[in-house]
């Protein structure tokens, strides 16, 4: 038997073996899903409720290379049914279906054909958009197109319409696609309506026939400090070079780019200039810039490098069109002064639980930079993995960055930062002045370097890395000397690799009364003997807790000079001065925020009410199926003030800044990440950077509403 009949054999026999004929996906145990390569379901309604059919399939069933639907009764393919599902090649649609719902399809990049049936009458915004891998589309009915419903089809070669008359669409439905690349097939008689019709007639146009705009008005998100409409224009062409100083090259560069990218300008002597300058009288706050747009030229002067990059993106923002492929040919005349509010406006990522390769990353802090959010802070351990290189201990990447399952998501989740790549994406994030954080939690949420080097744990417990949300019994011994030896070269080899001022050391979930790993340990009775806390009073770990901390803060500020940073827990009464905790729990905020004035603290706002973008935005949304998250709104995260209701000496003494978090239990793909994030994160970032006078909801919603349009223009369109 030859090798190519061999593997036909087997990959009949395996794929007969993972494909599935059921009514619906109830009709499945959790190993099926795992293991199916091929589903058709005939059940004459797929249930949409909660842990709808759909989300089984695009998250649980993580091998599911063919679905087919068409015997199935649905009138509609809900939002997000399938969305960034990586693993589908191909998908038969039912011939019942009227609506094919807002993102169904997105990021679907493993179909080459589809056939959207001639029941289907509506297909909503985004529906087909970042279908990358499909080729051939073909269109039965005539179903009206929503806004970027076919955007970001880069490999579609051609595509079929059978309706005489053109489909209704937007004008930027087709997003992305050009004329030269794609075959549009309609019938003989309506070739020229297509020619003509709106959204269509981009199909014809020619990569060469650009558009150009004028810019009326800027939309600015945050909103600045104060902004000044002068009355005149100025014409991009008018513009020759950019002349900045050579503590500016880095900003220089970026504002080449920016006009390259967004405006008709050409470089060329003897014209006006894009000028950046370095001022330090503009301002106290290292952070502060002012932008003047006048006829002739464009002027940025900023206290810092990082206040000119600023400047400069918010001239990107004035840029940037409402439409994807025009270039900008004017603005109006304005000056603008400007300046954040709070220090540190972050957001948290966490690999830990879904590994997200920095080339996600990457893209993820270029769109951060622009809404000026100046930290990523990385969470690079927890129970269910270790994702950061150390050399010192190899297993804890070797062994602990793999594992299969996230909860009821079967999926094969690996992969870790070396300190190689992460040493050059902490030098990419610096050049969009974005400082990257990293957080090795302690002494909870530690299962994963436990299952490792077991030795860190009391009686040296062996114990599996765990594949489920929630809280650990698991900690790290503090009475164990091996626990401070390992602790003392991860920070050292973590300090060679990240820059930053701050280090972020967990703290949450771990003196927890209620859990009783530190209460029967030899060693951790013996310690507390030592440090005089009563034996048998569990109340009283948190002093455990303490102790540990303070033996890392001490050599983490002498030796490194970090800042140590926490999660607040207010079981733990003592804030070591000068740190910084994060106010995260519900209901919490006010007494944390006492907690840091008692202790000489500082205090970052994360407060669940507003901050957790890992919760659905709205009932029904993504993530369907939680731990039981509650909903935080576009709105609700809005109305976060980071004062808190308390005076002005709060906010000058001890606030430090805001923070959102997108913890990944429920985050399976990149695609998802930025899902979560955003809009959202434009509603933290002006509430962590705009004055509270200058903020109002209603403006908000219609500057967040053209930028978000704009940040997945761009995702869809990049190269
Ligand atoms: C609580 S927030 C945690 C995390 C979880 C998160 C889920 C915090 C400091 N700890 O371990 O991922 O809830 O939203």
């Amino acid at each position: 038997m030859n090798s190519r009949y061999l593997s036909l054999v087997i990959f009949l026999i395996t794929s007969s073996l993972s494909a599935q004929t059921i009514g619906t996906m109830q009709d499945l145990s959790a190993q099926q899903k795992a293991t199916a390569t091929s589903i058709t379901l005939q059940g004459q309604q797929l249930p949409t409720g909660w842990n709808s059919d759909f989300r089984q399939l695009r998250d649980c069933c993580p091998k599911l290379a063919e679905l087919n639907l068409s015997g199935c009764r649905n009138r509609e393919l809900p939002a997000n049914a399938l969305f960034a599902a990586h693993q589908l090649r191909r998908l038969v649609l039912p011939d019942s279906l009227e609506r094919i719902g807002k993102a169904a399809l997105y990021a679907c990049d493993g179909i080459e054909e589809l056939v959207i049936p001639a029941s289907v009458v509506h297909i909503d915004e985004g529906a087909l958009a970042g279908m990358r891998g499909l080729r051939r589309l073909t269109i039965l009915g005539c179903p009206e197109l929503g806004e970027m419903a076919l955007a970001g089809l880069t490999n579609l070669r051609e595509i079929e319409v059978q309706s005489p008359i053109p489909p209704r669409c937007a004008a930027n439905t087709f997003a992305g696609l050009q004329g030269k690349n794609v075959q549009l097939l309609v019938p003989r008689s309506a070739r020229r309506a297509y020619r003509q019709a709106a959204g269509w007639r981009t199909l014809s146009l020619r990569a060469s026939e650009q558009q150009t705009v004028n810019v009326d008005s800027v939309q600015i998100l945050p909103i600045p400090q104060a902004l000044v409409e002068e009355g005149g224009r100025l014409a991009m062409a008018q513009i020759g070079s950019v002349v900045a100083c050579d503590a500016l090259s880095n900003e220089r560069e970026h504002a080449q780019s920016i006009l390259n990218r967004l405006t008709t300008w050409r470089p060329r002597k003897g014209k006006g200039t894009l000028q950046l300058e370095l001022d330090t009288t503009i301002s106290t706050n290292p952070e502060a810039y002012q932008l003047h747009v006048k006829p002739g030229a464009i002027v940025i002067r900023g206290v810092t490098p990082t206040a000119v990059f600023w400047g400069l993106m918010t001239l990107e923002q004035m840029l940037t069109p409402s439409s994807p492929n025009v270039l900008v040919a004017s603005l109006p005349t304005l000056h603008i002064e400007d300046a954040p509010r709070t220090q540190l406006r972050e957001l948290m990522i966490d690999p830990a639980r879904i590994f997200i390769p920095l080339s996600e990353l990457r893209p993820f802090v270029v769109e951060m930079a622009r809404y000026k959010l100046n930290a990523l802070h990385l969470h690079l351990v927890d129970d269910q993995a270790w994702r950061m290189e150390i050399k010192s201990y190899p297993r804890l990447t070797d062994v602990g960055s793999k594992r299969t399952g996230m909860d009821d998501m079967p999926l094969e989740i690996s992969g870790y930062y070396t300190q190689e790549e992460m040493r050059e994406f902490v030098q990419f994030a610096a050049r969009y002045h974005v400082e990257v954080i990293p957080e090795i939690e302690m002494p909870g949420h530690e299962v994963a370097a436990i299952h490792c080097y077991p030795q860190l744990t009391c009686g040296g417990r062996e114990v599996p890395i765990r594949t489920t949300c929630g809280v650990s019994n698991e900690l790290l011994c503090p009475g164990e000397e091996f626990v401070y030896e390992f602790l003392g070269n991860v920070f050292r080899e973590l300090s060679e690799v990240f820059p930053s001022r701050y280090i972020h050391l967990g703290g949450d979930e771990a003196g927890n009364p209620a859990l009783d790993c530190w209460t029967h340990c030899e060693k951790c009775e013996a310690l507390k003997a030592k440090l005089g806390i009563p034996l048998s009073d569990r109340s009283e770990n948190w002093r455990l807790q303490e102790y540990l901390f303070n033996r890392v803060i001490d050599t983490l500020r002498a030796c490194y000079g970090k800042t140590p940073m926490f999660w607040y827990e207010t079981d733990f009464k003592r804030i070591p001065e000068g740190c910084i905790t994060f106010a995260w729990r519900h209901g919490l905020t006010a007494a944390a925020i006492r907690a840091a004035q008692e202790n000489g603290a500082h205090i970052m706002l994360c407060p669940g009410e507003h901050c957790y973008l890992d919760y659905p935005a709205a009932p029904g949304d993504m993530p369907e199926v939680n731990w039981g998250m509650p909903v935080t709104s576009l709105e609700q995260t809005y109305r976060l003030d980071p004062s808190w209701g308390f005076d002005e000496s709060f906010e000058r003494n001890h606030l430090y800044g805001v923070a959102g978090t997108l913890w990944s239990e429920c985050i399976p793909t990149p695609e998802r990440l930025f899902y979560m994030a955003y809009p959202r994160a434009m509603a933290l970032a002006e509430a962590g950077w705009s004055l509270q006078s200058r903020r109002q909801w209603p403006d908000f919603q219609q500057r967040s509403a053209f930028h978000l349009r704009a940040l997945f223009t761009r995702r869809l369109l990049r190269p």
